[in-house]
């Protein structure tokens, strides 16, 4: 199933258009199935109602490990590099991960999980999480892993979102030199939440925790109590595997689903495709597992494939800005898999850290989460890549489960700051406001895709009426991405960022409307507007335009305060770079915020801000202005 040149990559890109059936039924016999199904795919965008491989029973564990038992069984499936360079890292052969995976999975059948319970793991990035994830998989329970960088409130909002009945965790994690208490924040999150029955804790910082007596059981003690001879639950091909949750523009995040066969068809694909994956090569993804990218290529994607996939604990500036470079050294990675925000922050240390190690390795570089600009891209080819490896530049979203526009290492020219060209499969579409296709070349607008893929969300948890409005009704009978998308002479996809209400934080997505709530729910404000500001190394920082109550506040303590207030209630991802209080915010005369206006403000693009007249007020505008340009 790779693709080897550019003419191969044109005539599965053909097929999959002409025989879109016969072409993914191709690709799926390349995994292993418990039956085949009886319809390849049945889809509807208006429900909307999608449904790949359905008849077909499968466990995506026996794919990701049972079936490289035999031949590659002592292969290295998970390499972990820890936090502490001084710490030894941590191989697990195909062999060791799966009798791992079955004992953790008779642990939670063992605490009464059984097929279809949802499990929320908040756990660092240690070896357990990966096997934590597989273990739900291996006995149908659906897990929603949630980062750890998220607040107590977040937790407690998608475990009752998601009616969780167990939480997998452990005492804390390391990150560069600090410690994160994860079960203190798991215990403030279950405070508000009734359908957790059980919480496994593993010992990782070895800090004090509380354990709550018949809740809380320690994971080194109840693995000792169960066998390692598990068998994978036969599960439908539509069955949920897992949920995840993600922002959007309005309210609470939603919890994306994905199912077991279509998603295990898309990411295994993807993976070996889109970076050329040999056997025996080492494939390390910075992502962390909290995330869709984890999931897809930490996970599910290598192992699927058979291959070795590096997994590291810590950041890439601890102890110092070579760490990166220092790993890619010691266990020979082969592909590196990293977002323009790394690389941005890596550059800016020069490229002093990078000098005295070897990186000859290196055969593949990839890119995720954002738009890479021109510059950071060079820098990876270059000082990274040493002008030999194909960069490609992959665009998707957890809403895909895997990768959509991107090159394919070695076969797709790569042009810098371009996803280029769709995976075969993909149908992207380009409208105008109005919905119409816009077709041609040299054109920009919405992107859209108009046919169904096998990695697709299916729906958003407990709500399918939110998953039709969010993506399937702004335009009809298409999936809306939300980013907007320029394609070029060449036909060419570069994306240029979300044309909604998010803004996108280091890779992160992260709903205004959510931290407007978050700062709204400080004593002192009345009211907020937040919107993105291009940042030098994040992408995009997050500012909020803030009315405070009482004007004769203090400044200084009321905006840490409202930091505070935010770290409380989703995180400390979701903290503003810049508060800015102002009397009045710009409102049309029925009381909408222009936002338009204070996007413009933050850019520092204030010569120009379109029409104000239709604002109720205008004089704010000046004020915010006035305001703005001694913030900066
Ligand atoms: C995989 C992941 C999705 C949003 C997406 C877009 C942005 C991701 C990108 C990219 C430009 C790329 N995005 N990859 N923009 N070029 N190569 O990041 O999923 O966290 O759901 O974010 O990220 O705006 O809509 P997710």
């Amino acid at each position: 199933m790779q693709i080897n040149s550019f003419e191969a990559y044109q005539q599965a890109y053909k097929h999959s258009v002409e025989n879109p059936e016969e072409f993914w039924a191709g690709i799926a016999d390349n995994f292993l199935w418990k039956k085949k199904w009886d319809k390849v795919l049945s889809w509807n965008f208006s429900e909307p109602n999608v449904k790949w491989f359905e008849g077909a029973k499968l466990n995506i564990t026996e794919n990701c490990l049972d079936r490289h038992l035999a031949e590659h069984g002592d292969t290295p499936a998970i390499i972990w590099e820890p936090n502490d360079p001084e710490k030894d890292p941590i191989t697990l052969t195909y062999k060791i991960l799966h009798v791992q995976v079955c004992r953790f999975a008779n642990v939670l059948k063992k605490n009464g999980v059984k097929k279809g319970d949802r499990i929320c793991i908040y756990m660092p990035m240690v070896p357990e999480l990966a096997v934590a994830v597989l273990a739900c998989a291996r006995i149908g329970a659906v897990h929603s892993v949630i980062f750890g960088g998220f607040s107590a409130q977040s937790i407690a909002d998608r475990i009752n979102d998601a009616k969780c009945k167990l939480v997998i965790t452990a005492d804390g994690s390391f990150r560069g030199n600090k410690q994160i208490q994860l079960k203190e924040v798991i215990d403030d999150a279950l405070i508000g939440c009734p359908t957790v029955e059980k919480v496994i804790v593993l010992t990782n910082t070895r800090t004090p925790v509380s354990m709550i007596k018949g809740r809380d059981i320690w994971w080194e003690d109840e693995v000792k109590l169960v066998d390692a001879n598990c068998p994978a639950e036969e599960m439908d091909a539509e069955d949920m595997l897992f949920i995840l949750y993600t922002s959007g523009s309005t309210g609470k995040p939603k919890g994306v689903v994905h199912t077991v066969g279509g998603y295990m068809v898309y990411a295994g694909y993807t993976f070996t495709n889109v970076f050329n994956y040999q056997p025996d090569e080492v494939f390390f993804c910075t992502a962390d597992i909290g995330w869709i990218t984890g999931h897809s290529y930490i996970v599910y994607g290598p192992l699927s494939q058979g291959a070795t996939t590096l997994m590291f604990e810590g950041i890439p500036t601890y102890p110092d800005a070579s760490r990166m470079w220092q790993i890619v050294e010691k266990h020979k990675v082969n592909i590196l898999y990293t977002a323009p925000t790394a690389i941005r922050s890596l550059m800016s240390f020069g490229t002093e850290p990078i000098q005295g190690h070897d990186l000859s390795s290196l055969r593949v570089l990839g890119s995720v989460g954002e738009p890479i600009n021109e510059e950071a891209w060079h820098w990876y080819n270059e000082e990274i890549g040493k002008d030999n490896c194909p960069i490609v530049d992959t665009w998707w979203q957890t809403e895909n489960g895997g990768i959509m526009i991107s090159p394919i290492a070695f076969v797709t020219p790569t042009k810098p700051s371009y996803a280029t060209l769709p995976l075969p499969g993909i149908q992207p579409v380009l409208v105008d406001e109005a919905g119409n296709e816009i077709e041609g070349n040299g054109v920009s607008g919405n992107l859209c895709i108009k046919f169904p893929w096998p990695g697709i969300l299916r729906t958003t948890y407990g709500d399918h009426e939110r998953c039709k409005l969010t993506y399937f009704s702004t335009y009809k009978d298409m999936y809306f991405t939300g980013d907007g998308c320029m394609r070029d002479q060449d036909g060419y996809y570069k994306i240029t960022g979300r044309v909604d209400d998010v803004i996108n934080v280091s890779g992160h997505r992260i709903g205004t409307a959510e931290v407007e709530n978050a700062i709204n729910m400080h004593s002192g404000v009345v009211e907020s507007a937040v919107v993105g500001f291009p940042h030098d190394v994040k992408g995009q920082g997050i500012y909020a335009f803030v009315i405070f109550g009482n004007s004769q506040h203090d400044e200084d303590l009321n905006k840490r305060d409202i930091l505070q207030t935010v770290t409380r209630v989703i995180g400390a991802i979701a903290k503003p770079d810049k508060i800015l209080f102002v009397s009045g915010l710009p409102k049309t005369r029925s009381g909408k915020i222009m936002r338009r206006i204070l996007r413009k403000i933050a850019e520092g693009e204030t010569s120009n801000l379109g029409d104000t007249s239709t604002l109720l007020d205008p004089a704010v505008v000046e004020e915010i202005v006035e305001g703005a340009a001694k913030l900066r």
